[in-house]
């Protein structure tokens, strides 16, 4: 036993989950009962339409440690989370989804897990439970992610993740930007690993991520990767393709009033010259851009922060 004693939060976003929620709760306390450490469960029910808020508040009634938020309209699962992180008090938070589809036995290896040092774990669906395309487009989604962030992980939007403290305080998640929690922990210096772990059919209800959702995903991708790469020296980025665009443009120009001076080729009817025009003027747009970006950047320079781990000053 630790000298003292840690909290566990779990924290459940949810969207008309309302068949599921009770038998959830039970499969939680019946795993967390045993660890004999503190513990909260969080649900965070998202503006659902179905009966989810009153099973809740019944289990709120029935049991201490289950804490409800409702907002009042649907604000999207990383506001849900966001919303459940300010929220919980434990140590260790553990995020899961309310379908039943994550398995709560998982939970005292995960808390195992981030004892021995890592700061985030997320969950490993390797046999997954769901339909064909889903689990298809979801590999091809991770595999991009993966390649294009260099986060060596294969299932990044698990819904059953471990988190220190540490983590949950430091990340500042808004849009849809949950599905890159152990891009952006990593780009902020923590340990980020994952953890298989078992995944079962829905039970109940359907799908909330649909392939509409598939398209917002890519949008968050663009950018996770700019502001973790690029919003400290936004220029590298537009100034390189602008400046790309910008050469290729002048060649082609160069080349035109070559055989315009000394070939007497006129430049009527070639085409190739509205594609110099075009690039050149493109080029330009581009580092204009990244010149603004960096303006912006500078004038907030005083609110960068940078991600500290420990500070020791000196003691007199
Ligand atoms: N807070 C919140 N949770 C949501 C929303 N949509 C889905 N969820 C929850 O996120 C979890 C995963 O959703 P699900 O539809 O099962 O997605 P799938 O497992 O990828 O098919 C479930 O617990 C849902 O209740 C939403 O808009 N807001
Ligand atoms: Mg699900």
């Amino acid at each position: 036993m630790e000298a003292k004693q840690q909290k566990i939060s779990i924290v459940i976003p949810l969207l008309n989950e309302e068949e599921s929620l009770k038998e959830l709760h039970q499969q939680i306390i019946s795993v967390l009962n045993p660890l004999n450490c503190p513990y909260e469960i969080i649900f965070i029910d998202d503006g659902s339409t179905d009966n989810s808020l009153q099973v809740l508040k019944d289990l709120h009634k029935s049991d201490t440690s289950v804490q409800i938020i409702s907002f009042r309209k649907n604000n999207g699962k990383s506001a849900a989370l966001a919303k459940g992180f300010n929220e919980a008090s434990g140590d260790i938070i553990i995020t899961m989804d309310a379908d039943l589809q994550d398995d709560p036995t998982e939970i005292p290896q995960l808390i195992e897990q981030i004892n021995s040092g890592y700061d985030l774990v997320s969950g490993w669906k390797k046999n997954r439970k769901d339909p064909f395309i889903k689990r298809h487009t979801s590999k091809i989604y991770n595999g991009v992610t993966s390649s294009l962030t260099g986060l060596k992980i294969h299932d990044i939007n698990c819904g059953i993740k471990a988190y220190t403290r540490e983590v949950t305080e430091t990340l500042n998640i808004y849009g849809q930007l949950h599905r890159f929690l152990p891009v952006m922990a990593r780009w902020e210096g923590f340990k980020v690993g994952e953890m298989i772990v078992k995944h079962h059919p829905r039970k109940f209800g359907k799908t909330k991520f649909g392939l509409s959702r598939f398209a917002a995903g890519f949008f968050d991708l663009i950018t996770v990767l700019f502001i973790t790469r690029y919003t400290k020296r936004p220029l590298h980025l537009f100034g390189s393709v602008g400046m790309l665009s910008f050469l290729f443009g002048i060649i082609i120009s160069v080349y035109l009033a070559y055989e315009r001076i000394f070939l007497e080729k006129y430049l009527t009817n070639r085409p190739l010259l509205f594609l110099g025009i075009l690039a050149i003027i493109v080029g330009v747009q581009f580092i204009s851009i990244g010149l603004l970006g960096e303006m912006i950047t500078e004038s907030k320079k005083g609110e960068i922060d940078y991600p500290v781990k420990l500070i020791l000053k000196k003691t007199s």
